[in-house]
């Protein structure tokens, strides 16, 4: 028996995972680390299942070629030789991307999805952050100058917390890296602070706090907006930051009194009075906002309310407001201004959002005739027909494509459309490190996992994988070494630091600084790269690191940069990395470390990871804005006012869709492990006991919308307002190998959500506030 410790890779909670091993290397026991400084021996029951996930049965363990409606089993050389032809009949522009959730968790994503987007040559770029947190992505960049410079609430010091549209009792946070959530908020309420949270539904969230308040789906843009028009009618704000635009934020709010958005929102005006008053009060405060409130229609005027809020209180960058994390592999900032909508989708005209086009259109795009049409199709570590609007199209869609490869461990409701699947390892046999996920945290932190267990022999890592695909796709055949591609990558990254002027290599020979470098693998390399070069590294660490070159980037570069955001997307155009600060250089002394900057063998070394602190004040530096200021009033966001302001008298009327998560689930993909799916059905609707009488349902009901209609099983429940009902994704399990999922197959909620409708400003789905009628089944 052998333990090991690794970083649990399933959700954005980060926590450190001690595992029991057997002799035969099974796995006997999964735990949390006590040694962890951020997550301290917490754990969940997915986290507690990841043996059982990683040895399910039916997880594939070598590659799957489909000819007609039959699969068998290859060898990987024939694979890669498949999607060799099978990409190479196809012009770039007319091959897709898919990029799912788990991309944004593995270091195969961070590190060599970017590469590979580039080597396709195409704007046909998808992922699931265009089902998910786009909008912050857009308002974020417009405010601050870059995507990635996102405000976390600082839970642990903070004196109050507006939580709008995030349930973390079972999602365990979002946008907001957290290792036990739930028993930080516990802290805030022993230590006096207030939590109010804002849900259609009562939640377990809810429960737990010392406020609740049911908001209409769709709305919360009213709340807010009511809320910042409270703090300037009553002369409440004091804004602590560098801005532009507050005058014209007090003019675009004016029309939002407290009465007019109380009809919009539901939520009685003295309510929303209040709460700007408490927001204002409280000695710090902070509003969060998640997943409920940018999968709507207004999703990114919502998303930059709530860090206008924050500035406007006073909050912003300041310890218990909302702050700005600095993870150890952020690298410089890039000089161009963020912009989107620089592009537009061929059938659609919807805008290009971090290099990316909304999912809602992928349909249209494999559909649609024309040079630019979607022929060829790469899906790595998704599944979009559970999770895209109008999933039951896209089903359809897929079937149309002349070829499809996915690079993912399941055959699934959409990786069976492929004509080749290739399968990552096992959880035990991959790397982790969370380059996304920590630039989000609460607390600054940095852990590296190397494998639990070998490769098995002749089996490629997901790095491995994925840099295969790219070097298929630029042309450079199915048996050229990924290595080379990690050492151009390196290179480049090298070459930039050592040119750049200010940087604590500038003037170094890039070949010398190579030869220093440590690990076992590209992928390790390329780390200890990013690691030395950031904020605590060894040549990165106390100096000003200044502003990377302007300019187009290579093909087949990331730099130190190139990280990935929350779903794994890094930028088609290679400047979605974290942002860099070069006033405020980080002193290795300040983050409890003696000696040496980080790097690589400073992690092996710490395999608990490394408490870097509690996050610092990070404005002005931290800003890309062309003014070098907080745009506090971005243009496009003002001209989408007038949207909102047209909706105001809108008649709420009928029922509306919104989704939900469990603990036990994780999107689609969970639902084979049989510990994690026993006991009652979780795939129900549901509605409030009341609208369930008065149409008279009992049992099961069938629900339509404009783009499908299901049977579904329902829950009565008083947790949920009336009006509106509730179904998980992720479920509708059909056609595929996972025996476990089968019996638990559930309904697809995706075949309900219109795709024809996003957010104009992100082009984000809108998934929550589906209008629906119901009817006895
Ligand atoms: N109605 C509704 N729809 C939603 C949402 C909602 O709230 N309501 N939420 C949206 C959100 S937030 C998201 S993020 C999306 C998710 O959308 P997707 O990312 O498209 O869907 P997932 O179910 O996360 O699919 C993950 C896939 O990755 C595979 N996988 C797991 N681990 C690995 C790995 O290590 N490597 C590789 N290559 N593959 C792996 C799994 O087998 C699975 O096929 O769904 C969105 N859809
Ligand atoms: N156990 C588990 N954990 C997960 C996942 C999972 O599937 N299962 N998925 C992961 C992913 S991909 C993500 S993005 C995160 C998401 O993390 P969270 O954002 O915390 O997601 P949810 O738990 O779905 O909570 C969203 C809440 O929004 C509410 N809501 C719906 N519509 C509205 C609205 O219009 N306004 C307001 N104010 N609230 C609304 C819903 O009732 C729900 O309680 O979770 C991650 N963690
Ligand atoms: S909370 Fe998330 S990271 Fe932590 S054990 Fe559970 S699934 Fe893993
Ligand atoms: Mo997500």
């Amino acid at each position: 028996m052998r333990t090991a410790h690794r970083t649990c890779p399933l959700c954005e909670a980060v926590c450190g995972l001690t595992i029991t091993l057997d002799d035969d290397d099974r796995v006997t026991g999964v735990r949390g680390d006590d040694a962890d400084p951020f997550s301290k021996g917490f754990i969940c029951p997915k986290g507690a299942s990841l043996g059982r996930l990683d040895e399910d049965p039916d997880r594939l363990r070598e590659p799957l070629i489909r000819e007609g409606g039959e699969w068998r089993k290859a060898s990987w050389e024939e694979a890669f030789a498949v999607v060799e032809r099978g990409l190479a009949a196809v012009p770039g522009p007319a091959r897709g991307v898919y990029l799912g959730n788990p991309s944004a968790h593995t270091m195969a994503g961070a590190l060599y999805a970017a590469p590979l987007i580039r080597s396709l040559g195409t704007r046909q770029i998808y992922s699931a952050s265009t089902a998910d947190q786009m909008p912050k992505h857009v308002s974020a960049g417009l405010m601050f100058g870059h995507p990635l410079t996102i405000p976390v609430p600082d839970l642990d010091r903070t004196d109050y917390l507006l939580m709008l549209g995030a349930n973390p009792l079972e999602s365990n946070g979002s946008l907001c890296t957290a290792p036990d959530f739930p028993g930080r908020l516990k802290a805030l309420r022993k230590r006096g602070g207030r939590l109010v949270v804002v849900d259609p539904r009562r939640t377990r969230t809810a429960a737990l706090a010392d406020e609740h308040v049911f908001v209409r789906p769709g709305t919360d843009a009213y709340l807010l907006m009511g809320i910042a028009h409270t703090l300037f009618a009553e002369k409440l704000t004091n804004v602590r930051v560098p801005v532009n635009g507050l005058a014209e934020v007090e003019e675009a709010v004016a029309d939002f009194t407290p009465e007019a958005c109380a009809a919009a929102c539901g939520v009685p005006s003295e309510q929303i009075v209040r709460l700007a008053r408490e927001l204002a009060a409280a000695p710090t405060s902070a509003v969060y906002a998640r997943i409920g409130t940018c999968t709507v229609e207004f999703g990114t005027i919502a998303q930059w309310m709530v860090d206008v809020i924050n500035a406007l209180t006073g909050n912003l960058d300041r310890p218990g407001g909302a702050m700005f994390a600095r993870p150890a592999t952020e690298g410089p900032r890039r000089s161009k201004p963020y912009a989107r909508g620089r592009w537009h989708s061929r059938v659609r005209d919807l805008p290009e959002a971090n290099g990316e086009l909304p999912v809602a259109t992928l349909a249209d795009e494999i559909e649609t005739p024309g040079d630019e049409q979607i022929r060829a199709l790469i899906t790595v570590a998704g599944n979009p027909v559970l999770s895209a609007p109008n999933g039951s199209r896209l089903d359809q869609a897929l079937s149309r494509l002349e070829f499809m490869v996915s690079v993912d461990p399941y055959l699934n409701e959409t990786t069976k459309h492929a004509h080749v699947i290739l399968p990552p390892p096992r959880v035990m046999e991959a790397v982790h490190y969370d380059f996304a996920l920590t630039g989000f945290a609460v607390r600054d932190y940095t852990r590296y996992s190397p494998p639990v267990l070998a490769l098995e022999p002749g089996r490629p890592s997901e790095g491995a994988i994925l840099a295969r695909l790219a070097m298929i796709a630029s042309g450079q055949g199915a048996s050229a070494d990924p290595a080379a591609l990690d050492e151009l990558i390196l290179d480049q990254m090298l070459r930039k630091a050592t040119d750049t002027p200010g940087s604590p290599v500038e003037g170094r020979d890039p070949a010398e600084l190579r030869a220093l470098l440590t690990g076992s693998t590209g992928a390790e390399l390329r780390l200890d790269a990013m690691l030395r070069l950031g904020p605590y590294g060894a040549w990165g660490g106390r100096q000003p690191y200044g502003e990377q070159a302007g300019g187009e980037p290579a093909a087949g570069e990331a730099g130190p940069d190139g990280t990935a955001s929350s779903n794994g997307h890094a930028g088609a155009d290679g400047d979605a990395g974290l942002t860099g600060d070069p006033s405020l250089a980080n002193l290795p002394g300040d983050a409890g470390l003696t000696g040496d900057g980080l790097s690589l063998a400073r992690l092996l070394e710490s395999p608990h990871g490394i408490d870097l602190g509690p996050l610092k004040p990070r404005l002005p530096g931290i800003l890309s804005t062309a003014s070098g200021a907080i745009e506090l009033a971005p243009e496009p966001i003002l001209a989408d006012v007038v949207r909102l302001r047209e909706a105001l008298g809108r008649q709420a009327g009928g029922f509306v869709l919104i989704g939900r998560r469990h603990l036990r689930s994780n999107n689609s993909w969970m639902h084979n492990v049989a510990p994690l799916v026993g006991g009652t059905n979780r795939c129900t609707l549901q509605i409030n006991p009341r609208d369930a009488a008065e149409l008279g349902l009992a049992e099961q009901a069938v629900i339509r919308s404009a783009t499908g209609e299901l049977t579904v099983q329902l829950e009565h429940t008083d947790t949920i307002m009336r009006g509106v009902v509730s179904l998980p994704h992720g479920w509708g399990h059909a056609g595929t190998s996972q025996l476990v999922a089968a019996k638990n197959a559930g309904v697809n909620a995706n075949a309900l959500t219109d795709e024809s409708i996003v957010d104009p400003l992100s082009g984000n789905a809108v998934l929550n506030g589906v209008p629906v009628t119901l009817s006895p089944a």
